[in-house]
């Protein structure tokens, strides 16, 4: 701003003396003003962050901690299905700043302007974050990594009640392939006395049904969900709950077999360890494959605080915040400087931070067409409601 005005005030200068009468000798230049240090950006954004992140994913004290250092007043509120978070964003004045998309959607809200680009001159930290897994995240889904930071990634899998789904399958011995539990009748109609639970978006449901089948997960041909949706059809009447917070479902008991992400299933298996609960529960590697997924921080678009949003997500990409964050909701970071203080036990969990094997095997995220999200998005519920 000063040297603005130096600079307006030596022009002003020049184009008076410009202005002077031929006759008097030219006026004498200006003594050199010595240039003042660039002074760092001022922040006169009012002191709020709107963040929308998905349920059980912020560990415990983080977002007061930055409240306390930034003097930022932060409005943390959680969603639980990617459809939900889509439709506010498609309405637009969702009144949030950071919102937490998984990149299945993100790459169509980046598509669709729903998302601006970052100012990356305001997120030192980004240098924090693993290289291989931004060049994937640029490759498929941000062109130059323009617009996500990963909050965490993790993958759609099987998890189960050890104890109550070895009772209630008796001399039946488990299946080869994990998914069978949830999808193959001999199984569904045995585990439907202790409870079967699935994720409740049809974004979560088609795609594994479609892995299951032997499509791509990703698949954007009506015809597929059709197929998937037969595939469904038959254990439907074993399913009993549909819910996208299954960390108290798993954990107290209500579902012995559940389609679930992998750090809610080992989240629910330590809570059960907490409550003293005999039963043993596992997040499952399926012999098939699971299906990845990347949740991705970005700035909306009509953000009123983008400085404050930036200013967190700096705040987060800290090596010591990515590593509570694994070490709380036992997801794996995207941000290599924080691996390793991530606890032995957690890094040491296979079904958390998977290893190379089981890594090869995993189905990648790619994304839907609008087109294909409508039509898996009747195929489910006309699957939901059993029609
Ligand atoms: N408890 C946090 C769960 C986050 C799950 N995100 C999954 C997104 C992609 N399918």
């Amino acid at each position: 701003m000063m040297k603005k005005f130096l600079w307006s005030f030596a022009l002003s200068a020049i184009v008076l003396a410009g202005c002077g009468k031929k006759e008097e000798p030219p006026a004498p230049a200006p003594a050199p003003v010595a240039s003042a240090p660039a002074a760092a950006p001022v922040n006169t954004e009012e002191k709020v962050l709107n963040i929308y992140n998905w349920a059980d994913y912020v560990p415990e004290g983080m977002i007061a901690a930055f409240e306390k250092e930034s003097g930022i007043k932060v409005n943390y509120d959680t969603f639980e299905t990617n459809e939900a978070l889509h439709a506010k964003l498609v309405a637009g004045n969702s009144g949030y700043d950071i919102v937490v998309p998984g990149s299945v959607f993100a790459k169509p809200q980046i598509e669709g302007g729903l998302l601006q680009p970052l100012d990356k001159s305001k997120i030192p930290n980004l240098s924090n974050l693993d290289a291989p897994i931004m060049a994937t995240l640029a490759a498929k889904t941000d062109p130059d990594n323009k617009h996500l930071v990963p909050w965490a990634w993790g993958f759609t899998t099987v998890g189960i009640n050890k104890t109550k789904v070895a009772k209630a399958l008796g001399k039946m011995p488990m299946p080869e392939n994990a998914w069978d539990l949830v999808f193959k009748p001999e199984y569904t109609s045995k585990l439907k006395s202790c409870g079967i639970a699935y994720l409740d978006s049809p974004t979560e449901i088609i795609p594994v049904a479609l892995h299951y089948i032997g499509k791509d997960a990703y698949s954007n041909d009506p015809a597929d969900y059709k197929l998937a949706t037969e595939m469904l059809a038959k254990v439907r009447k074993d399913v009993r709950i549909f819910s996208s917070t299954m960390i108290d479902d798993v954990a107290g008991g209500k579902a012995c077999v559940a389609i679930g992400w992998s750090g809610d299933m080992n989240i629910a298996a330590a809570r059960a360890k907490e409550n003293k609960s005999k039963d043993e529960i596992e997040a499952l590697l399926p012999s098939t494959g699971a299906l990845i997924f990347f949740d991705t921080m970005a700035i909306t678009k009509d953000a009123k605080h983008p400085n404050n949003a930036h200013a967190f997500i700096d705040f987060y990409l800290r090596a010591e915040n990515a590593a509570r964050m694994s070490n709380e909701m036992n997801y794996p970071t995207a941000n290599k400087a924080g691996v390793p203080l991530v606890k032995p036990e957690i890094a040491g969990n296979k079904t958390i931070f998977v290893e190379a094997d089981y890594f090869a095997k995993m189905i990648p995220p790619s994304s839907f067409t609008n087109e294909a999200r409508e039509a898996m998005a009747n195929a489910y519920n006309s699957f939901k409601k059993g029609k």
